[in-house]
């Protein structure tokens, strides 16, 4: 089975919460294997707006790549996220990072995820997991990315 990596981040309402909500209603879509520490991480892009709290998961899934988004897409809704702004405050965010060594360039997705080498918040919980793993288009391992 496709082996996946997945971001998790909140910074709205019960943010620990929202974590165990998300990794909740994975399964059986995602069996999850493995869960990286939660940190509380100051945030990127737009600075002014709650600290979040980020983790990653490993985990396995039979769907397909764009299959695996919308029902990612579904669970953030479910769980209470609305619309906002490009990288603004949110309830809870669950990203693809990497599925398997797939190299996808769509309108709807990216793997690997397109910043995820940018961002301590990722790659720091990444590492934490799989410091070994092979970033596909960069060619180095996660935790020389990190460095
Ligand atoms: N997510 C964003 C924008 N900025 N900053 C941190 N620290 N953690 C996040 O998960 C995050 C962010 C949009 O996806
Ligand atoms: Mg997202
Ligand atoms: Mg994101």
């Amino acid at each position: 089975m496709p082996i996946i990596y997945l971001a998790l981040g909140t910074n709205l309402g019960k943010r620990a919460s929202n974590l165990r909500r998300a990794i909740q209603a994975l399964p059986p879509v995602v069996t999850v294997q493995a869960e990286s520490p939660v940190y509380e991480t100051s945030p990127w892009g737009l600075t002014d707006q709650p600290l979040f709290l980020n983790m990653v998961l490993k985990g396995e899934t039979r769907l397909a790549p764009l299959e695996l988004l919308q029902v990612l897409k579904q669970i953030e809704s479910k769980l209470g996220r609305v619309p906002s702004a490009r990288y603004g405050p949110r309830l809870i965010d669950i990203d693809i990072l990497f599925y398997d060594e797939l190299i996808l360039n769509t309108p709807e997705l990216t793997l690997p995820h397109p910043r995820l080498h940018e961002r301590a918040f990722v790659l720091v919980p990444l590492n934490d997991l799989a410091p070994a793993l092979v970033h596909p288009v960069l060619g180095k391992p996660v935790s020389a990315l990190l460095d």
